[in-house]
């Protein structure tokens, strides 16, 4: 039970009102905990659950808000609901057998298939007997609809066993370690400013030169003043330098062009987000206007320093390269905004506190927005005049580029 949340699982129960959800919910926890009621929109905020689901591992349950909620106050909870969906590693979605499938199921299938998130459908309430419209919608679905009665209990079993089958399994993504192997050496260049905090490297830092070491490469640490002594020690080039952002230049004019390099941040991004997508994100910088707002979302809330990177630097150095008026918004923490309607490029920090899902589904936010998002690494290696140089390792990423 102390597994946190972000390393749990999210099994999203979604489905028209009076459908079941809570009653499966809780027939999955084998208890009564949600609210399970005849009077259609019981369920306001959603309830979330965490439970270990055997043989996999834990997860958390979180039953949602009708789709079809009606009223001002139930459009607030079908909003939560898609919120609910964008960090969904599974929608359990479930119909009542009985019933046809309406204008919310079609709606909502089409809009899971879209983001791509991976969904299971429920025929609940079975014992009243299956709509043929209902059997004919979901014949083509994979995995099969499963058939449950939660009013007899029957179909509980087979359905946590096909939900186990349905959560995908992330794949483990490596920061670094497809670009290096045995023996290779990788610089690391750590510039030790007034921002680093004392006594410690931060989490990309040590997270690469974790993994570095545990392709049994070689990792050298060095601050972007001693860089060049550095290189120089080496009897031969460094299979890649990594540096932080903010000494990008510094390198770019130190490392020679025959030695790839790039920046932390740009590992972040391939490691917690789609590194492509925030490529093409560079293409909206030429095209901003004066009076253009910008959003600037960081996933940790630290005390804002006088030079802070998000507050202060990519503000001027944005404001600098386009020479346009531009206006700033922040999001800090978990707030990021539902409505990016305003803004015509988010900026987004490495985030690492965030999970990978929770920045997908920031990713899928936006791209459904219609907004383009760069990160921090590759805006200011860009902003620096360091791209494509700190793109380099990355094939498809610098081929996206090339073509803007
Ligand atoms: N006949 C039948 N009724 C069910 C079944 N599962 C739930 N119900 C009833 O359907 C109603 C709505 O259930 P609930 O779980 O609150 O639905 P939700 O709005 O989707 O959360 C309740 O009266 C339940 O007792 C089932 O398998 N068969
Ligand atoms: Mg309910």
């Amino acid at each position: 039970m102390k597994t946190p949340s972000s390393e749990r699982s999210r099994i999203v129960f979604v489905g028209r009102r009076n459908a079941g959800k809570s009653s499966l919910v809780n027939r999955f926890l084998g208890q009564d905990l949600s609210i399970v009621s005849d009077t259609p929109g019981t369920t306001t905020d959603p309830v979330k659950k965490a439970m270990e689901l055997l043989p996999y591992g834990p997860v958390t349950l979180v039953d949602a808000a009708g789709v079809d909620d009606e009223g001002e106050l139930g459009e607030r909870r079908v909003t939560k609901t898609v919120k609910e969906i964008a960090a969904a590693d599974l929608v359990v979605y479930v119909f009542d057998a009985s019933q046809p499938p309406d204008n919310h199921d079609h709606r909502y299938l089409d809009y899971l298939d879209r983001i791509e998130t991976p969904v299971l459908c429920v025929l609940n309430k079975s014992d009243l007997g299956v709509s043929d419209e209902l059997r004919a919608f979901l014949a083509d679905r994979s995995p099969r609809p499963v058939e449950v009665s939660c009013l007899a209990g029957e179909g509980v079993e087979t359905l946590k066993e096909a939900t186990i089958r349905a959560i995908p399994r992330e794949d483990p993504r490596p920061l670094l370690g497809d670009l290096i192997g045995q023996g290779d050496a990788v610089v690391f260049v750590v510039p030790i400013d007034l921002g680093a905090p004392k006594g410690r490297l931060i989490m990309p830092q040590v997270a690469s030169i974790r993994e570095t070491l545990d392709e049994d490469a070689i990792a050298i640490v060095a601050k972007d003043k001693e860089l060049r002594a550095a290189l120089a020690l080496l009897a031969a080039p460094p299979k890649l330098v990594v540096t932080d952002s903010q000494a990008v230049m510094r390198v770019v004019a130190d490392v020679p062009e025959s030695i790839p390099m790039t920046t932390f941040s740009i590992l972040m991004a391939r490691y917690k987000g789609e590194l492509e997508q925030f490529v093409r994100g560079l293409r909206r910088i030429g095209e901003l206007q004066n009076g253009d707002r910008v959003l600037i979302a960081e996933a940790c809330s630290h005390h804002a320093q006088e030079d802070d990177i998000g507050r202060v630097k990519i503000p001027r150095w944005l404001k600098a390269f386009t020479k346009k008026s531009l206006e700033f918004s922040h999001a800090q923490g978990r707030d990021f905004p539902d409505d990016l309607s305003e803004f015509k490029l988010v900026a987004h920090c490495g985030s690492c506190t965030l999970t990978r899902r929770e920045m997908k589904a920031r990713l899928k936010q936006v791209e459904f927005a219609g907004v383009p998002i760069v990160n921090y690494g590759v805006l200011i290696s860009h902003l620096h005049g360091a791209t494509p140089r700190a793109l380099e390792p990355f094939g498809e990423a610098r081929r996206v580029f090339e073509e803007l």
